[in-house]
């Protein structure tokens, strides 16, 4: 598979626009999940969400797009460019159509998050949205709507993600070499995987990822562990088709893109919504990484694996190398109920105690600010709130920051220091 151009780590100078900035993303030590499972071996996450669209599937959309220029199948000024999708896929490729000027359509089951509709559509794209539990292989699936809309749409072409080779071929050509270079310019004992876990949905990470790692390693001796994480709801690694919320990963059918079986890879282990989502959680909270969903999954899949009598010879190996593929960021689903339920840790409870102490009122109860404001019968506007920190309402409104006194000063036709010493607050320190 070689002819490709020397891969490039790291930014040197000016980029030419967001595409030069997909990919090319640290590889992060795991230290305290690590330490808190009792594992000698070192933990290592490969953090797509600081890619340039925010996902692993950046790399796919913009390699698919340049390769159909090149083919000549996708023509500026003319193509449409339609596909089916979780989300990701689809924001790379709205990426790529915003920069380089192609209408795009995106077909996407109903489960997917609001957070990503918002993003393809400030990109540009037309969302299609389809019924979460059609059959893939229906027509009102988001495959199937995406094939009637490019039978029917002059210049619609689909890039088709689940068949196009481009989609491991990114993962061969930009993944592997990163984490390879990262790790052979790292202080770390060895520079090799011992262990690679990511979770499959087309199966174009884990396949392309895999190829490489066994062309590496080909004459070395050294032979490195590919575990793929698989939802329980999905058939790629076993079992009957149904719900799961956890987005990205898993199907009701074998991609062609994916390579299941050894010598790629060589174990699927199923994972619960519950427990992807609690681990993502931990990700955030310990090792401050905004990640998404589907790293919880995979991060539970490697610890699974790993206390697992398989997995013991590398979990208590000093010099292993574990790889576990984070694809996307919590910014793709801060408005998901599981995610909106924080834990609060019994820490957290007492700070929040003493702060009640220190401002005299419940920390969620709006502040002095809002309460003259709404004393003087102003009605404050979506978006105007709480420049002083004052919180939310107990309805639960949400108020933006910065804009309340600014606000109501115009509304009551003085300055803003006039307003601040109206409300007894003077203007000190205040933020308008
Ligand atoms: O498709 P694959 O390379 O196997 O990546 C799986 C995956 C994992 N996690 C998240 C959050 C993802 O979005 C994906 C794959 N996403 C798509 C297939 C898509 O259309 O966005």
């Amino acid at each position: 598979m070689g002819g490709e151009p020397t891969q490039q780590h790291h930014w040197n100078g000016v980029l030419d626009s967001a595409l030069d900035a997909v990919g090319n993303t640290p590889l992060i030590r795991l230290s305290k999940i690590a330490k808190e499972e009792g594992l000698a071996c070192t933990l290592l996450g490969k953090c797509e969400f600081m890619s340039a669209g925010g996902s692993v599937k950046d790399r796919i959309a913009k390699r698919m797009v340049l390769d159909a220029e090149k083919r000549g199948v996708l023509i500026p000024g003319q193509s449409v460019v339609i596909e089916p999708t979780s989300g990701n896929t689809g924001i790379g490729l709205a990426l790529a159509c915003a920069i380089k000027g192609y209408q795009c359509i995106i077909t996407l089951p109903a489960k997917m998050s609001l957070e990503k509709e918002v993003m393809l559509k400030a990109l540009g794209a037309v969302i299609v949205r389809t019924p979460t539990e059609a059959a893939w292989d229906s027509p009102e699936s988001h495959i199937g709507v995406a094939r009637s809309l490019e039978k029917s749409i002059p210049h619609g072409i689909i890039l088709d993600q689940y068949a196009n080779p481009q989609n491991p071929l990114a993962h061969y050509h930009t993944t592997y070499p990163e984490i390879m270079h990262a790790l052979a310019t790292s202080d770390l004992p060895s520079k090799h995987i011992s262990l690679l876990v990511a979770g499959a949905g087309t199966g174009g990470t884990i396949t392309g990822i895999a190829r490489g790692i066994r062309d590496g390693e080909a004459g070395t001796g050294k032979r490195a562990t590919v575990v793929a994480v698989d939802p329980v709801g999905s058939i790629l690694g076993g079992g009957e088709p149904g719900n799961y919320e956890v987005e990205g990963i898993g199907y009701d059918f074998f991609p062609e893109v994916l390579d299941p079986r050894p010598p790629l890879i060589d174990e699927w282990v199923k994972t619960e919504d519950k427990e992807s989502f609690a681990a993502t959680k931990r990700l955030i909270r310990t090792e401050g990484l905004f990640v998404g969903g589907s790293c919880g999954s995979a991060l539970s899949g490697a610890l699974r694996y790993l206390h697992s009598p398989a997995g013991q010879h590398i979990a208590s190996d000093p010099t292993a190398n574990v790889v576990i593929i984070l694809p996307d960021g919590v910014r793709n689903y801060m408005s998901k109920p599981w995610f909106l339920d924080q834990m609060e840790d019994e820490a957290m409870v007492e700070l929040k105690q003493q702060i009640k102490g220190v401002i005299g009122r419940e920390l969620s109860e709006p502040g002095v600010i809002v309460q003259k404001a709404e004393e003087e019968g102003v009605t404050l506007q979506d978006g105007e709130g709480v420049g002083l920190g004052m919180g939310r309402r107990e309805s639960g409104e949400s108020r933006g920051s910065g804009t309340l006194v600014g606000s109501y000063a115009d509304e009551k036709g003085g300055s803003i220091s006039e307003v601040m010493d109206k409300l007894g607050l003077g203007t000190k320190g205040a933020a308008t």
